[in-house]
């Protein structure tokens, strides 16, 4: 078993015989500039050296073209370091393989001897924050993007609309933001993305090799659409299961017209046969595609307990097909696979490791379609549930606290029976936010189990160290560069944190 911290574990590492690269502050790097700036950045962070610059430097960075995407092959020892990237996004995440191996030995920096070469083995590798229940700026969410990058993740699925608010401004629905982002859950303050702010948001994330995934969430989770086209929603349903939420953690009843702060799901709902909705939805959808350069939009379609069974089926088959016509391919969570979808529609599973037969069927029924499917199991993937029973922040619905050690025991193709790799588009955790309102919040929700969801999405299933005992101790090796960035992770107790 090897004790390198890294994490994702690579696809191929070879500890080769012979003495560590022996990094001082004389050493020089060459090559791709964007990699020269990640790495004289991260190495800054980590050891307080900044590497000049040299035509002979013996650290080597490059890009040549020829392996599958993504993927990067690293040579260390003691004459040099090469980093070979197939891609940009590739030689990135060498260059983030190397920031996990340099280690402080005895006095010095050094990385040790090792061949490295690696690919993921999914497409996609998410994270999602959920913006709506509590608003984050750009700059949090900036931080949020370089940590998922570090860990060679390459999706930030942004849930942007919600009961409790809308937070991205729209050109064509000015109101939605005047009148229906104000408030947050809690009755913190709200917040909203304006034009700008989300173009600098795609922009820093293509800069870290990762693509932005937005979601408006339809036709249920839009009571704060009705604030401000109160023409295009049902009144608030509330049954017996919105009651006992309201009970449990307070917020009052939702009521039209005034905004929501509470944490009940399942109330609200969208006109299902007002063509005034479809307008709304192409208007909607139609800025939010020109908008993103990625491929992918997200329409939700999770927790409609507010509209009818059949009219929901009608609702999510029609959005996915304006969606569709966009240019864009949709994603929706699972439930919408119950309804004829756009051909290539992407379904977002979320129920548990061991799905409800409901469940079950809607997920599959995207695979029988010839789709594929984003992966995450709430009782693993999800980043807000509490770690254990005295955790101060998190919830505990998807099967009570999620460990560290739960949030990395499952394999993807275990979800539904007869799953293959190819059924599968990715991974992603999710990170709600009803209970988490700082950076500091997020972070301490995220880290560790953000590290399982990346190795789960990038390592092959059958690589030797893809055990948890190798895990643990490969994430407590990654303490020292995590305290370097500023990250506050949770100190969980499962895992051998070093400290140095
Ligand atoms: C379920 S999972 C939700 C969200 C909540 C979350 C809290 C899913 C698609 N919907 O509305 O925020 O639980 O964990």
């Amino acid at each position: 078993m090897s004790s390198l911290p890294l994490v994702p574990f690579p696809a191929s590492v070879d500890r080769a015989e012979g003495p560590a690269f022996a990094w001082d502050g004389r050493t020089t790097v060459t090559g791709d500039r964007a990699a020269v700036a990640a790495l004289t950045h991260l190495l800054e962070v980590r050891t307080g050296m900044v590497p000049g610059t040299a035509h002979d430097a013996p650290v080597v960075l490059c890009v040549e073209p020829g392996g599958p995407a993504e993927s990067y092959r690293l040579d260390a020892g003691a004459g040099g370091i090469e980093i070979v990237g197939a891609d940009e996004a590739g030689l990135f995440y060498g260059v983030q393989t190397l920031g996990q191996l340099v280690r402080c030995d005895g006095d010095g920096w050094c990385v040790p001897a090792v061949r490295i070469s690696d690919a993921p083995r999914f497409a996609y590798r998410g994270v999602m924050l959920d913006v709506a229940r509590h608003f984050f700026g750009v700059d949090v969410l900036k931080g949020y993007i370089d940590r998922a990058a570090s860990l060679k993740l390459n999706a930030l699925h942004l849930h942007l609309s919600d009961d409790q608010g809308w937070r991205l401004e729209l050109a064509t629905r000015p109101e939605l933001t005047r009148r229906g982002s104000t408030t947050a859950v809690g009755d913190d303050p709200g917040g909203h993305y304006s034009a700008d702010d989300y173009r600098e948001i795609v922009a820093y994330a293509a800069s870290r090799h990762m693509i932005v995934v937005p979601e408006f969430d339809m036709p249920g989770h839009t009571h704060a659409v009705g604030l401000a086209y109160p023409e295009l929603v049902e009144p608030p349903v509330l049954s017996e299961r919105v009651l006992e939420t309201v009970d449990a953690f307070g917020g009052g009843v939702p009521a039209s017209d005034v905004p929501y702060t509470g944490m009940a799901v399942g109330f609200s709902s969208l006109r299902i046969d007002d063509e005034a909705t479809y307008a709304f939805v192409a208007d909607v959808f139609g800025e939010l595609a020109r908008a993103t350069p990625g491929p992918y939009l997200h329409f939700g379609g999770d927790e409609a307990h507010g509209t009818d069974p059949a009219d929901f089926a009608r609702f999510v088959s029609r959005v996915s097909r304006i969606i569709a016509g966009l240019g864009k391919t949709p994603i929706a969570w699972h439930e919408a696979g119950v309804a004829t979808l756009a051909e290539g529609t992407v379904g977002q599973y979320w129920d548990l490791r061991t799905p409800a037969a409901e469940a079950a069927a809607a997920a599959g029924a995207f695979v029988r379609a010839g789709s594929q499917l984003i992966l995450s199991p709430a009782d693993a993937a999800y980043l807000d549930m509490k770690y254990d029973a005295h955790s101060r922040l998190g919830l505990t619905w998807a099967d009570g606290p999620t460990s560290v050690e739960r949030s990395y025991a499952w394999e993807p193709t275990a979800i539904l029976p007869g799953l293959t790799d190819e059924d599968i588009l990715g991974v992603e955790a999710p990170l709600w936010t009803e209970t988490s309102t700082t950076a500091a919040d997020l972070d301490e929700l995220a880290f560790p189990r953000i590290a399982s969801a990346a190795e789960i999405a990038w390592s092959p299933a059958s690589a030797p160290d893809r055990t948890w005992a190798s895990f643990r101790s490969r994430v407590g090796g990654l303490g020292p560069l995590w305290r370097a960035r500023g990250i506050g992770f949770f100190a969980s107790a499962e895992i051998p944190w070093s400290d140095r």
